[in-house]
């Protein structure tokens, strides 16, 4: 017998991979008061399979895209907390979520213009907002945007873009004194580094947590972020070397991340099936990795890996990630350009 639902007023959704498999769809409470709708169920994690199916719980994939705000208008024709049953209260929810997940793929945030010398300061710096302060050509500013749209705060931390060729002085003097993107205004503090920014935004906002609670994914995620700088230097002491082909210390590098790919074998990335911080740190960097050395020393980071492959391609159906993406003809323009290669 299923056990009653009361009711449910604003919830929130986190869209999943809808039709292709599974994906978790999140339920928030909201805070909203609203005297008819009284002891709300929350629904942390609801199981939606390729055919729309709702469980509660469950140990699928989690592949949030986007978070989206859905009210589930409780009109006089809506069933009564009382008749609600759990299997009635999917149906209704599901139904709901469909057609918001189906509207909602179509809304792309509308990025804010680059900021320059001559571009004047937000307001107030300090006035309470949180801003996350990028360049949007930057790969350790693309971790933190990437965990942003993961968790669905594109309202909540606002994205501030500073052109770091022209960068204004302000931005120095008065926001992040290191400089450098990215930096996040939150609680009226600055705090800056990547890896640390996103376990930051990770633990101090809602939105689907993007660490596992398993131990031995916990210690492995610990592992591989730690590892990341020097996955980053050994790869690109190979782009700024000359002639074709990468070094030693290069191919042992990509062939690490094709090994830990293969550690948990529930899922297409890092951490298994769970799409996680590790995915998040490592993505920018193999993104123009794969550009650079393609074009530049005639090497195809997928040949022979073919984790990697389907990694790179899962990484591709994340709209939190793929939002982020430049252009690899300007991502690759820059780079020649900035270290003077052919
Ligand atoms: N370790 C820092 C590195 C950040 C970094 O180097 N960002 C570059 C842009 S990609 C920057 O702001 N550089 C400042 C400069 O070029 O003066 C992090 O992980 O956040």
């Amino acid at each position: 017998m299923d056990s009653p639902v009361r009711s449910c007023s604003v919830i929130k959704a986190v869209e999943g991979r809808v039709g292709s498999g599974c994906g978790y769809l999140h339920f928030v409470k909201s805070k909203e008061k609203n005297p008819d709708k009284t002891s709300v169920r929350v629904f942390n994690t609801l199981l939606v399979t390729h055919d729309g199916f709702l469980t509660e719980g469950g140990s699928g994939c989690h592949i949030a895209i986007r978070q989206l705000t859905v009210t589930v208008p409780l009109t006089p024709t809506t069933p009564t907390a009382e008749l609600f049953s759990k299997k009635r209260f999917y149906t209704f929810i599901r139904t709901f979520l469909m057609a918001a997940v189906v509207s909602a793929s179509f809304v792309k945030e509308e990025l804010p213009p680059t900021l320059t010398s001559t571009s004047p300061p937000p307001a107030s710096i300090f006035d309470g907002a949180t801003r996350l302060y990028i360049a949007y050509i930057c790969p350790f500013a693309q971790r933190t945007w990437i965990t942003r749209n993961y968790k669905g705060l594109q309202d909540k931390i606002k994205l501030v873009a500073i052109d770091l060729v022209d960068r204004p002085a302000w931005y120095k003097e008065k926001v992040y004194p290191e400089n450098k993107v990215p930096a996040l205004v939150h609680n009226n503090e600055v705090k800056g580094e990547s890896l640390d920014l996103i376990k930051y935004i990770d633990s101090h906002f809602e939105g689907p947590s993007l660490l596992p609670d398993d131990p031995a994914k916990q210690a492995f995620a610990e592992e591989l972020l730690a590892y990341s700088d020097s996955f980053f230097k050994a790869i690109f002491s190979s782009i700024l070397s000359k002639g074709e082909g990468i070094s030693a210390d290069a191919v042992a590098a990509l062939d690490k991340l094709e090994e830990s790919l293969s550690k948990f074998e529930d899922g297409p990335f890092f951490l298994g099936c769970d799409f996680s911080l590790v995915d998040i740190a490592y993505a920018p960097f193999v993104e123009r990795f794969q550009i650079f050395l393609s074009d530049l020393k005639k090497y195809d980071i997928t040949n022979g890996r073919p984790k990697l492959t389907s990694w790179i391609e899962d990484l591709n159906k994340i709209e939190a990630y793929t939002a982020t993406k430049q252009d690899p003809q300007v991502l690759l323009a820059h780079t020649k350009k900035k270290f003077g290669l052919a």
